[in-house]
């Protein structure tokens, strides 16, 4: 069921990433950007909610941030928040994502994630028993939409070897100007820099980040529907969405469980075991 013609892999080993064009049809975005809107309107003032930045994780030590491994929650912009604490614009313009099961509750992420086509693809991948362990809805709103840091996927969904791929589907066209991704190509060569970790205290790196020349990376400017397959070790990033367009995407990280262990220090502790795509 591979999906993956010899070039495009001979491409993506090379660049450590591979645009599909056309890869979701308009009716399976639709089904997953109005159910987000539901989801969003249902979330009410005084549902339990969190910040979310790459650039200041030790936000990220609440139960609601690890707990979300495993449901559907809501974490905001930093800059969404105003100095008397309130949200500055409605929250269907404030929050930054939206995680981490949406493709195991949510029919429309669901269908769209277990799909053949998501199967195929990893499949020509060579993984032989691919579990996703995180969906996120990625608002990038216009004016406050972070900047992603430079960073490697396998530094946060850790197996022993490495096997994490992401799966990252542009549900609105992706521009340098509303905050595309960009990635340094080949870099994935290079092997992982660093881990982020969980212990007793909360979440960290083991190290701090090396410094990125800007020149090395390339904007990855998609349409909506393309997909964007990144290997587990390639530096990507984004920036702030300073346009007044949104740039909504649905990021999915997918690693393999046969002949690698997942890393107990991992942030992700499932209490129930996640169900593979297939097994091979
Ligand atoms: O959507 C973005 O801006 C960044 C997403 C990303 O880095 C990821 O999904 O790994």
């Amino acid at each position: 069921m591979g999906l993956l013609t010899p070039d495009q892999l001979e491409s993506f080993n090379s660049q450590g990433y591979l645009v599909i064009e056309s890869f979701s049809s308009k009716d399976e975005i639709d089904s997953m950007v109005k159910r987000m809107e539901q989801l969003v309107d249902q979330f009410g003032p005084s549902s339990t909610a969190s910040i979310f930045s790459t650039k200041n994780q030790q936000q990220l030590t609440d139960d609601y941030f690890f707990e979300s491994a495993e449901n559907i929650s809501f974490f905001f912009e930093e800059k969404a928040f105003g100095d008397d604490g309130n949200l500055k614009q409605p929250k269907q313009l404030s929050l930054n994502k939206v995680g981490h099961a949406l493709h195991e509750i949510e029919p429309a992420f669901k269908k769209f994630s277990s799909s053949e086509k998501a199967s195929g693809l990893m499949s020509s991948l060579g993984y032989k028993r691919p579990v996703i362990m995180q969906s996120m809805y990625i608002f990038k709103q216009p004016g406050i939409g972070g900047e992603v840091v430079p960073h490697q996927d396998n530094s946060f969904i850790y197996t022993e070897p490495q096997t994490c791929t992401g799966l990252w589907l542009a549900l609105e066209d992706a521009t340098i100007l509303n905050g595309c991704l960009w990635a340094i190509p080949g870099s994935h060569k290079n092997g992982l820099v660093r881990k982020f970790f969980r212990d007793e205290d909360g979440v960290k790196f083991d190290r701090p980040s090396p410094s990125y020349d800007q020149k090395d990376f390339v904007p990855i400017e998609v349409k909506a529907g393309s997909l964007v397959v990144i290997h587990g070790n390639l530096i990507h990033q984004s920036f702030e969405n300073q346009s007044t367009k949104s740039r909504h995407a649905c990021s999915l990280h997918v690693v393999d469980t046969v002949g690698c262990k997942w890393a107990a220090e991992n942030w992700i502790r499932r209490k129930v075991e996640p169900e593979p795509l297939y097994v091979n």
